[in-house]
C-alpha cells in the first residue's frame, strides 16, 4: 500500500487527487512554483515543496525536480493529473528508473498513443474502426495526391505527432493537395519536430465522442460509456456531457465492448480514453489519450464511481473495485468549464479573486481551487473551475446546471459564464443538437468579435 503520494500538477486536479487519497488514507504531498506558494492546492495537500520558479519547464514540467520532491519527502508514488507531464514517456522511464510508481500507463503505451500513426495501426489490429485514409505515413506528394484520388476528397493530412490541432490541414480537392501536404509537414517539423504526416477522409460533420476505458492492466478493462464533447473553441473543451445525446444504448455497448476488448489485449494499465468521430451512425477512432481527462467527472457522476481511486488502486497492483456488470448508467451529467477569460475574444484574464461562492444543492459539483483574495496567476492555463450538474435526465441536467450557474459568484476576474448562459437558451444545445463546428459558428454569429 501506498503510504504517501506526490502530485505533480496544480489547480483543482491537484486538489481532485488530494481528495481521493485522503478517502484511501494516503498521504498527500503538494509541489508547487513560486507564483503558487498561496495556491489552494498547497493548502490542501499534507505537506508541499517548492520546485521552482514561476515558469512550468523550470518547476511543473522539471523532472528532476519533482524526482529530488518525491526522495525529499518519501512519497513513493506520482500521480501526474492532466497535462503537464502526464503523457511525457520519458517521465514515467525516469519515475521508474528511481524506484517510484507512476499512477497511469505504462511508458511502452503512452509512447505508442503519442504517435498517431502508430496509434491508428495498433487500434486497428485491435478490431476498433478507424477513418478510412493512408496504411501509415505519406512520404511524399505525388503519394498524398494519389491516396486523395482513391479515398476521394476532401481529405485531411495530419503530422503524426500533432496534437491540439496542430499539423493538421484539409485538401478540399486535387488542386489544394501540395498547400495542405506541405503546410501540415511544415507544422508537425516545427511545433513536434517530426514531419512525418497521414491522410485521412475528412468527415464534414461529426459529433465528437470519446469512450472511457480503464485497465488493470492484467488483461482486465471495463468501458464506462461515452462523453459527447463536440462543443468546442480552437481544441479547447467547453462543454462536455454523458451519456451523448444521440448515442444509443446498443451502439454505447458495442462500441464500448471493442474499446474495452482493445485496451484489455494490450494489458493497459488505469485510465483512458479512446476518441472517436461519430457521423451517420458510425463511430470513426482518431486518437486514445492516455491520462484522466479535465472531463472525467461527468463519467464519475453516471457511473458512481471514483476514477483516481481506481488509478490508485491498480497502480498498487489491486484489481479494479468493478467489473463490466457492476457498471450502470445512472441519469444525465453535464461539465462546463470555467476559465478565467474576457469575452468575446477569450483573453486569458489573470488577477485577484474579490469574491468567490460555489454552487451547492442536489446534483452539483464544483471542482476548482479558487478562494476569497486568491490572485490567479499569469503563468498557466485559464481553467478555474470545473462545474458538474448531475440530473435524473438530460432536462433534469440542463434546469439544474442553469441553477447552478445562478449561484455561482466569481468576482474580480472575467470568466466564460456568461456564455453559458447565453448557450443554455440555444434550442440546439437544449435539444442536443450540435456537432464539433456548432460552436466556432455560433461564437461568429452570436459574440461581436468572435
Ligand atoms: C478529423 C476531423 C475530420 N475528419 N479527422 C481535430 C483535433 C484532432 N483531435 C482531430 N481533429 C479532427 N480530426 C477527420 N478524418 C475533424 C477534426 C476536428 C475536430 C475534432 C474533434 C473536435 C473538434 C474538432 C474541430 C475541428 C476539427
Amino acid at each position: 500500500m501506498f503510504e504517501k503520494i506526490l502530485i505533480a500538477n496544480r489547480g483543482e486536479i491537484a486538489l481532485r487527487v488530494v481528495r481521493a487519497a485522503r478517502e484511501m488514507g494516503i498521504a498527500t504531498v503538494a509541489v508547487h512554483s513560486t507564483a503558487d506558494s498561496d495556491a489552494m492546492h498547497v493548502r490542501m495537500a499534507d505537506e508541499s515543496i517548492c520546485i521552482g520558479p514561476p515558469p512550468s519547464p523550470q518547476s511543473y514540467l522539471s523532472i528532476p525536480a519533482i524526482i529530488s520532491a518525491c526522495e525529499i519527502t518519501g512519497a513513493q508514488a506520482i500521480h501526474p493529473g492532466y497535462g503537464f507531464l502526464s503523457e511525457n514517456a520519458n517521465f514515467v522511464q525516469v519515475v521508474e528508473d528511481h524506484g517510484l510508481t507512476f499512477i497511469g500507463p505504462t511508458a511502452e503505451h503512452i509512447r505508442i498513443m503519442g504517435d498517431k500513426i502508430t496509434a491508428k495501426d495498433t487500434m486497428k489490429a485491435l478490431g476498433v474502426p478507424c477513418v478510412p485514409g493512408s496504411d501509415g505515413g505519406v512520404p511524399d506528394l505525388a503519394t498524398a495526391k494519389r491516396i486523395g484520388e482513391e479515398i476521394g476528397y476532401p481529405v485531411i493530412i495530419k503530422a503524426t505527432a500533432g496534437g491540439g490541432g496542430k499539423g493538421m490541414k484539409v485538401a478540399q480537392s486535387a488542386a489544394d493537395m501540395e498547400r495542405a501536404f506541405q503546410t501540415a509537414r511544415a507544422e508537425g517539423k516545427s511545433n513536434f519536430g517530426n514531419d512525418e504526416v497521414y491522410i485521412e477522409k475528412y468527415l464534414t460533420t461529426p459529433r465528437h465522442i470519446e469512450i472511457q476505458v480503464f485497465g488493470d492492466g492484467r488483461g482486465q478493462a471495463v468501458h464506462l460509456g461515452e462523453r459527447d464533447c463536440s462543443l468546442q473553441r480552437r481544441h479547447q473543451k467547453v462543454f462536455e456531457e454523458a451519456p451523448g445525446p444521440v448515442i444509443t444504448a446498443q451502439e454505447r455497448a458495442q462500441i464500448g465492448k471493442v474499446c474495452a476488448d482493445a485496451v484489455a489485449k494490450i494489458n493497459y494499465i488505469g485510465a483512458g480514453t479512446i476518441e472517436f468521430l461519430y457521423e451517420d451512425g458510425e463511430f470513426y477512432f482518431i486518437e486514445m489519450n492516455t491520462r484522466l481527462q479535465v472531463e472525467h467527472p461527468v463519467t464519475e457522476a453516471i457511473f458512481g464511481v471514483d476514477l483516481v481511486r481506481e488509478q490508485i488502486r491498480v497502480a498498487e497492483g489491486l484489481p479494479m473495485s468493478f467489473t463490466q456488470d457492476d457498471l450502470s448508467i445512472n441519469g444525465h451529467a453535464i461539465e462546463v468549464r470555467i476559465n478565467a477569460e474576457k469575452l468575446p475574444n477569450f483573453s486569458p484574464c489573470p488577477g485577484r479573486i474579490t469574491q468567490y461562492h460555489a454552487p451547492g444543492g442536489l446534483g452539483v459539483r464544483m471542482d476548482s481551487a479558487l478562494y476569497d483574495g486568491y490572485s490567479i496567476p499569469p503563468y498557466y492555463d485559464s481553467l478555474i473551475g470545473k462545474l458538474i450538474v448531475h440530473g435524473r435526465d438530460r432536462p433534469e441536467a440542463l434546469a439544474r446546471l442553469n441553477r447552478a450557474l445562478g449561484e455561482l459568484i466569481v468576482d474580480g476576474v472575467d470568466t466564460t459564464v456568461p456564455l453559458f448562459h447565453a448557450l443554455l437558451k440555444e434550442p440546439d444545445i437544449q435539444n442536443g443538437s450540435y456537432n464539433i463546428h456548432w460552436l466556432e459558428h455560433w461564437l461568429e454569429t452570436h459574440l461581436a468579435d468572435g
